[in-house]
Parts: C-alpha cells; structure tokens; sequence
C-alpha cells in the first residue's frame, strides 16, 4: 500500500476539520498523498494555509490547492484528481468529505473491496444493512432518503447511496474522470460521476460506513444548492 493511495478533500471554511482529519488520515495511512481543494475566500483560506505550514505532522504532507471562490465540491474533486494524477505512483484515489462526517476508519474496507470485487469505483453508502448513521437529525436522513430514491428510479444504476462523498476510485476511473467535462459542478457531480463511469462500462461497487454528522464548522448546502441539485439529476440524464 505504500506510497499508492491519495486523498482528496474539498473545503470550505474548513479550518478546524481540516487539522483533525488530515491527522487521523496520516495515522491510518501514513503515506498517503493528501490534497485539500479548498474555496474559502482569502482570510479563512489564509488561515488554513498558516495551520498547515505551522504543524509539524502536517507540514510537507498536505497540498493546498486554493481557489478563493466557492466554485462546487464536484469541480474541487475534479481539481484535485488533475493534480493527484500526476502523481504516476497512486494508484488508489479516495475522496472524502473536510467536516469528519466520513471515517478514515473505514479506509481498509474500501481498500479491500476495490480488489477483491476488480471495481472501478467503491461507494461508501449510509444505506446498506451494515451502515450506521450517528447523530444526523431525522429531518436530513429522510430528505436524504427521498433525493436517493428519486436518483434512483431516474438514472437507474441499482445503487443504495447516490450523494455521499466517501467514495474510492482506481487510476483508470480517475482517468476518465479528468478527460470528460461534467456537466455538474456541484454536491450532484457525485451522481453524474457514478452515471458517467457505469454508461462507460465501468464497474461501481458499494461498502457500508459509518456517518457522523458535522460537529464544527457550517453546513454549504443550502437552498439554492437544493434546487440546483435537483435540475442537475434531470440534466445529467438527459445530455447523456
Ligand atoms: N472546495 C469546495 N468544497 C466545498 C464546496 N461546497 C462544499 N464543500 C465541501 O464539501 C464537503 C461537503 O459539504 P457539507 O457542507 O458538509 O455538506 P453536507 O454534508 O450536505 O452538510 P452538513 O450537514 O453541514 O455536513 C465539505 O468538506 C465542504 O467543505 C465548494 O464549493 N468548494
Ligand atoms: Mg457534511
């Protein structure tokens, strides 16, 4: 495993999440290549970049990517996997949310699955038998449920989690990734990405994680991100 596996982590307004889960990835895998995109505007960007460079365990390890203007966690991915990809030794990519919520704990499944089921494309999923939930209020788990349902039903691929950003994806996938142009820049690039990768004949497998919701920082999903997610699910199906 050595030397193979990248992480990629978009934020925003992320500061505090960034230390504590930078350090818990690096404990489980040490050697892995970490790289936060993050769209903070110049102070809390500035602020991020200081934490960075003044902690010892961090300095070196992390590759701060900054775009100063909230551009949509799907096109930070996309960023970072640019970059990531240069690097010729990674072989294993995961992505994974700034705010906690997804455990670097659950790594070695993921890891685990990408080879024993040949998949292009693991899916850390909240809805699987052996998921946990911890501490998400009952108002989100059902709206949750629901956008899941629907993706479903419209864009058909069988799978149980079409919006959680714990995902990881081998090189050919990534690479495929960074030839395309999504049409979504958003939370809903992660549907179109599982849309694009399984119509191009790749192989998208599923493991169940266990989820936390946010201790610190504020949620970016709004509203307008709402709707905007919505009109994307019927987009990305039919510009396909
Ligand atoms: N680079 C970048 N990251 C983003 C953007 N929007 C959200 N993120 C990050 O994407 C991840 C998921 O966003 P969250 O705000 O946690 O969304 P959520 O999980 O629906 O909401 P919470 O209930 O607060 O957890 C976090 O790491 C955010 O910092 C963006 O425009 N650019
Ligand atoms: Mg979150």
């Amino acid at each position: 495993m050595k030397l193979s596996v990248g992480v990629i982590i978009p934020s925003f307004n992320e500061t505090k999440n960034i230390s504590l889960l930078t350090k818990k990835i690096l404990s489980f895998l040490p050697d892995a290549k970490i790289i936060v995109v993050d769209d903070s505007k110049i102070e809390n960007n500035l602020k991020l970049k200081r934490l960075l460079k003044s902690d010892s365990q961090l300095k070196n390890k992390v590759i701060l990517i900054s775009r100063f203007k909230k551009m949509g966690r799907g096109s930070a991915i996309i960023t970072g996997f640019r970059e990531m990809f240069k690097n010729k030794q990674i072989k294993y990519f995961f992505e994974m949310d700034a705010d906690m919520a997804h455990d670097p704990e659950d790594f070695s499944k993921f890891l685990g699955t990408i080879k024993s089921k040949e998949a292009d494309l693991v899916i850390g999923s909240r809805y699987l038998e052996e998921s946990k939930i911890i501490k998400w209020p009952l108002k989100r788990l059902i709206l949750s449920k629901i956008i899941n349902s629907f993706i479903n039903i419209w864009l058909g691929l069988k799978i149980s989690d079409y919006t959680n950003g714990f995902r990881l994806y081998n090189r050919k996938s990534v690479e495929f990734l960074t030839k395309i142009k999504l049409r979504e820049k958003g939370f809903i690039a992660l549907s179109e990405i599982a849309f694009r990768l399984k119509k191009n004949g790749f192989k998208i497998a599923e493991v169940p994680i266990n989820f936390t919701d946010r201790t610190y920082g504020k949620s970016s999903a709004g509203v307008k991100e709402f709707v905007s997610a919505l009109l994307g699910i019927i987009r990305i199906k039919m510009s396909n």
